[in-house]
């Protein structure tokens, strides 16, 4: 038995040198506990950087202002996003859940990338009352 973490789902993203995310959609359900396996099939270095619009926009142009990193800035930091790098040929698992129903931006903030369509997002949906407690529920 497991005690830490029991992953409700796996998701595989691919990630590669057309700057594409493969799915580029995610579907999840608030509470779910996901493992997603993200791997770099490109040459380049690639990242999944989630968060909201916001965050993600002011992430981009940080990274663009200080390109060749001059404040040895760290992604996982900053409070709202989320930053997984990987490299050329890895993969990565990644065990993540989002407690609320929201939807996620999901880009690549690698200079040049999101500006190429590197980008996508998660959505996460209300889980529907009806999978784990349908006859009791315990506290
Ligand atoms: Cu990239």
């Amino acid at each position: 038995m497991q005690s830490a973490l029991v992953v409700d789902r796996t998701l595989q993203v691919d990630m590669n040198d057309t700057m594409r995310f493969t799915p580029d959609l995610l579907q999840v359900a608030a509470g779910e506990t996901l493992k997603l396996v993200v791997h770099n099939s490109g040459k380049l270095p690639h990242e999944m950087v989630l968060g909201s619009e916001d965050a993600l926009k002011a992430h981009a142009i940080e990274m663009k202002q200080s390109a060749g990193h001059s404040g040895g800035h760290d992604h996982a930091s900053g409070n709202d996003l989320l930053a997984l790098s990987v490299k050329p040929g890895e993969t990565k698992e990644w065990v993540i859940k989002f407690d609320q129903a929201q939807t996620l931006q999901m880009a690549c903030l690698i200079p040049g990338h999101f500006e190429a369509g590197m980008k996508g997002q998660v959505i996460v949906q209300d889980k529907p009352a009806n999978e784990h407690d349908h006859s009791s529920h315990k506290h």
